[in-house]
């Protein structure tokens, strides 16, 4: 059984604690903090590098305590149930009781573990469907106090998720595609192996997944490839350079393609794409008298380039553009006349600027966000609890804000080459007032604001509401713009242009929030807002130590948004980036 395996069940079980959970149950019963210590677990169990079925083998139930963080004695018996049956005699029970899809419904804007037992109790809604059916009846509006407001919101979800079935979002992609590299490069006799297509491109959603491989012996790889851990299904078993197709645990398709070592480059260039990209590169290839194929540049029969990418686009007398903007989107010009944006480094960002901390539903402390972000490599963050009216959170008011800043004073001085900046995610009315007051804001470092509420108003009055906060002249940032989650949420109605107008006339960054189902905002935002002058952050949106990670997919979909270096606040040193925060807004 893989980690995500493995991490999937647990955090099923963290969903059913969670529906135990009701007002009868007694503040100290353990039941409470079950569902974090379950989700917690499963995070770490996901991204752990190293499989725990080896580890286990090694060191049995002891071992997997050691080495994963917030996996106790409870959980190294489920896990070591999984790995020995499949299962976990509590997770059977709890399934046996309420069987219902749980990872399709939780995916469902709104909807969590609570409410999931109410649908079942009340509607016997099992899954997608079946929660479908009952909202177009309007069943869902009649139980508990869903209402119809939700009802309509669901279904919304349910749309945005079916018509998104089949792609999978980059975060839970990128880390797989990398196991799978690393195992095909253990198999003897192969020299690279590597994953082109949308995953190289850096793609917000996966389609599959297609990996390039060059190898002595073919034969071995497309044999050895089919047997590794991941795979559910074999599509198809190649043979020499052809292609072996798997269905992976979860759904996902991979394509294993073995290339011959001088067709490298050009079999590299085709399987990258996009498709776009490809189509009007072939064509100005047959303008200059050649021909591009997945084998070569040819001039005649008389191969011309192939070895590398680089070789052919140089013979086609360009640049070789970054495969993050090869969309045709204007790339392939600016490579002809060597004017390609030099996009923002994976490297070169210094801090981050929206970390949530167990002040408010964060899970660790302030000294501990901020160990984990310089083991990651930051110099700084910034501590962005939400605000009073997200209650849900436990929102910080006034005071709390105060007293936080003291706190954050105080580990500042245990701290020696990293800063905790002290902030705010403020939460934005419906009118676009603010939910602290300006006296308070302006003691902060860094003030975040973002919409977290009334998603539904008209596109003007959302945009003036947004554009309202950004004329607070406290509000350094606007996090997560539109409020989308890929896959399950749509974003608010906004006039993105006005907003970028507003952004630049007011001195508001935009936030590139890295959280792999929103980067938001996505890639053609991002360009608007480089190309008017507007000031963008990368944040993690971190609420866990291991969320720091995060911040790769976030400048993924800023280079995807031809960002360079210059643009993105927080590559600054954090002296920079103080005297940023600190210019009156109008002087920005
Ligand atoms: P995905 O898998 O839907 O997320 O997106 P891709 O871009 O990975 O697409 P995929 O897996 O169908 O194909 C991989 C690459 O192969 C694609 O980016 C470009 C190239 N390719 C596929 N089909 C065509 C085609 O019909 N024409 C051209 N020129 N290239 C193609
Ligand atoms: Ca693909
Ligand atoms: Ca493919
Ligand atoms: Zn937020």
């Amino acid at each position: 059984m893989t980690n995500s395996e493995i991490a999937r069940q647990i955090a099923e079980m963290a969903a059913y604690y969670e529906m135990e959970i009701g007002p009868e149950t007694k503040m100290g019963d353990p039941v409470r903090f079950k569902p974090r210590a379950y989700e917690r677990a499963a995070q770490a169990i996901d991204s752990y590098p190293e499989p725990l079925e080896e580890i286990f083998r090694h060191g049995g139930e002891k071992q997997i305590i050691k080495e994963i963080r917030g996996v106790g004695p409870g959980i190294a018996a489920h896990i070591a149930s999984l790995i020995k049956k499949g299962s976990f005699p509590e997770l059977q029970a709890a399934r046996k009781k309420t069987p219902v899809k749980m990872g399709e419904l939780l995916q469902v804007d709104g909807v969590g573990p609570k409410t999931i037992k109410t649908l079942w109790t009340k509607l016997k809604v099992k899954d997608l469907k079946t929660l479908e059916a009952a909202c177009l009846k309007h069943a869902v509006d009649k139980v508990g106090r869903l209402g119809e407001k939700t009802e309509q919101k669901m279904l919304k979800s349910i749309a945005l998720l079916k018509s998104s079935t089949g792609r999978h979002l980059l975060g839970d992609v990128l880390p797989l595609a990398r196991e799978l590299e690393k195992r095909i490069k253990t198999i003897p006799g192969v020299r690279e192996a590597v994953t082109a297509g949308s995953v190289r491109r850096r793609q917000e959603t996966i389609g599959d997944i297609d990996i390039l491989v060059t190898a002595k012996d073919p034969a071995k790889v497309h044999a050895a490839f089919i047997k590794m851990p991941d795979v559910s299904e074999v599509v198809r078993q190649g043979e020499n350079e052809g292609m072996t197709s798997v269905v992976l645990k979860g759904g996902l398709r991979a394509d294993v393609r073995i290339l011959k070592e001088e067709e490298y480059g050009a079999g590299l260039q085709y399987f990258t794409g996009d498709k776009n990209h490809n189509v009007k590169l072939r064509t100005l290839a047959i303008k200059k008298g050649y021909k591009l194929s997945e084998y070569g540049l040819f001039k005649g029969t008389k191969r011309v380039a192939s070895r590398t990418e680089e070789e052919i686009y140089a013979a086609l007398g360009m640049d070789c553009p970054p495969p993050e903007i090869r969309t045709d989107e204007g790339e392939i010009e600016a490579a002809l006349e060597r004017c390609l944006p030099r996009l923002v480094g994976y490297h070169d960002i210094r801090g981050d600027l929206q970390v949530q901390t167990d002040w408010t539903d964060g899970d660790s402390s302030i000294e501990d966000m901020a160990a984990a972000a310089k083991a990651a490599g930051l110099e700084y963050i910034a501590i962005t609890d939400h605000t009073v009216s997200l209650a849900m959170t436990g929102g910080l008011d006034e005071k709390k804000l105060e007293k936080q800043i003291k706190a954050i004073a105080a580990v500042n001085k245990k701290l020696s080459g990293f800063t905790v900046l002290s902030g705010s995610e403020v939460n934005i009315g419906k009118d676009g007032s603010l939910d602290i007051d300006d006296a308070t804001l302006a003691k902060l470092d860094c003030v975040g604001a973002s919409v977290h509420s009334y998603f539904n108003l008209p596109k003007d009055e959302q945009t003036k509401r947004v554009i309202r906060a950004m004329e607070n002249p406290n509000v350094d940032a606007i996090f997560h713009l539109t409020g989308r989650k890929i896959k399950s949420r749509p974003p608010i109605e906004l006039d993105i242009k006005a907003i970028i107008k507003a952004a630049k006339r007011t001195g508001t960054a935009l936030e590139v929030n890295a959280s792999p189902d929103r980067l938001d905002i996505r890639d053609e935002y991002v360009r608007l807002a480089v190309a008017a002058g507007v000031k963008l952050v990368v944040d993690s949106d971190a609420h866990s130590p291991i969320h720091f990670n995060f911040l790769e997919y976030g400048l993924a979909q800023a280079r995807r948004g031809w960002a360079e270096k210059a643009d993105i606040l927080n590559t600054r040193p954090v002296n920079e980036l103080l005297k940023w925060l600190k210019t009156n807004k109008n002087d920005r």
